[in-house]
């Protein structure tokens, strides 16, 4: 009987299958949550969050940042991977332990056993930010998953199909999720929903994104 009831504790971190690809690991980080944002404040403080121009001259209004080997970029020339960060003309920050740790071990967990991130883009959004629908294709070889870790505030995912016309579904992510898209769903249009007001105790008004990426 008690066992029944502890199953389904919220805090108790549970599979749920998005669709072909794309498993959600709820509440997987949020044991490590405190670690990995010391973590992740700790990249921020040598390569500073910036809001990058896409191609098209638009300035993104999702702040970002990047550790590891390669960090992505934006700008006039186009989208992808470098190993230097162009604002402080230095390599990106090591990919910190926790960080690297928690990607391999949730990557495992979901179906791919043989994963190492050489690259992890930090998302920071506030208030009114979003992430229109795009495809993730700078990355070398798509047989490598993304990992995906959501801090903070929750914001709504949008999940498209293969065409940028596909009717996308919409999924909350919250403090905690992680989130391993490989597979079938590696290229399939995805977005953020604009980033309401709140407050998390760990954040404040913030949601931070993680996303674990092997670039090259
Ligand atoms: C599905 N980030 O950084 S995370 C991105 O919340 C990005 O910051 C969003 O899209 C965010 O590129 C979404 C979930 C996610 C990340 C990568 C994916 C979903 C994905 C790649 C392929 C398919
Ligand atoms: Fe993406």
């Amino acid at each position: 009987m008690t066992l029944d009831l502890f199953d389904k504790l919220p805090s108790e971190p549970h599979f749920e299958a998005i669709c072909e690809g794309a498993v959600v690991l709820r509440g997987a980080a949020v044991r490590d949550a405190d670690a990995l944002m010391g973590a992740v404040r700790r990249v921020i403080a040598e390569s500073p969050l910036r809001r990058m121009k896409t191609p098209g001259g638009h300035t993104m209004s999702v702040a970002m940042t990047c550790c590891g080997q390669y960090g992505w970029v934006t700008d006039a020339q186009g989208y992808r991977y470098q190993s230097e960060d162009p604002v402080t003309g230095k390599p990106w920050p090591a990919m910190p332990e926790e960080l690297l740790r928690l990607a391999r071990e949730t990557a495992a967990r979901g179906g791919f056993p043989d994963f190492v991130p050489d690259a992890c883009l930090i998302n920071c959004y506030e208030p009114g930010s979003r992430m229109g629908l795009h495809q993730d294709k700078d990355e070398q070889d798509f047989s490598h998953p993304i990992v995906s870790v959501s801090l903070g505030l929750p914001q709504i995912f949008q999940f498209g199909g293969d065409a940028r016309s596909d009717c996308p579904s919409k999924i909350p992510l919250q403090h905690g999720d992680v989130v391993v898209w490989g597979g079938a769903a590696r290229l399939r249009y995805h977005g953020v929903l604009t980033l309401k007001h709140g407050h998390h105790p760990l954040t404040g008004a913030y949601r931070y994104n993680l996303t674990f990426r092997r670039a090259r």
